[in-house]
């Protein structure tokens, strides 16, 4: 079954500047920006600007220049928050998906989380 995109979610609406965010970083396929409630110091969510659900509405629907646009963005948080490569000290990504995965917003976003030892966690 195909997904079907509300674009009143929360992130549509920072995405079209009717809300204002903090943002880290941006390029053509994706926008990076603080979580409004930090889970850790450093407490980022990337998200791609196309209207994708979650990620594997993403990673099956969209193109691949947009996919390597929001990996990309990643990336770049990383080496913005100072936790990519060797000298930092690690990082965890998630990215919540629909209802077991205790999906909020539904617009794809994958959450950076750094700046103090996470404890281990697989669920
Ligand atoms: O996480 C959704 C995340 O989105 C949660 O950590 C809060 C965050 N959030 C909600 N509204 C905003 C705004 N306006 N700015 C920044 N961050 C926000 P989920 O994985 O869907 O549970």
């Amino acid at each position: 079954m195909a997904y079907s995109y509300d674009d009143q979610n929360i992130f549509a609406k920072i995405l079209r500047g009717d809300i204002p965010n903090n943002t880290v970083f941006e390029n053509d396929y994706a926008l990076a920006f603080r979580d409004l409630y930090p889970q850790a110091p450093d407490h980022v969510l990337v998200i791609p600007k196309g209207p994708y659900v979650c990620y594997d509405h993403f990673a099956n629907a969209a193109s691949d220049a947009e996919i390597v646009g929001f990996t990309r963005a990643i990336g770049e948080v990383c080496k913005i928050l100072g936790v990519a490569d060797d000298a930092g000290d690690g990082y965890r990504t998630i990215a919540n998906s629909g209802e077991h995965g205790v999906q909020e917003v539904e617009h794809l976003h994958v959450h950076i989380l750094a700046g103090r030892p996470l404890g281990r966690m697989l669920a």
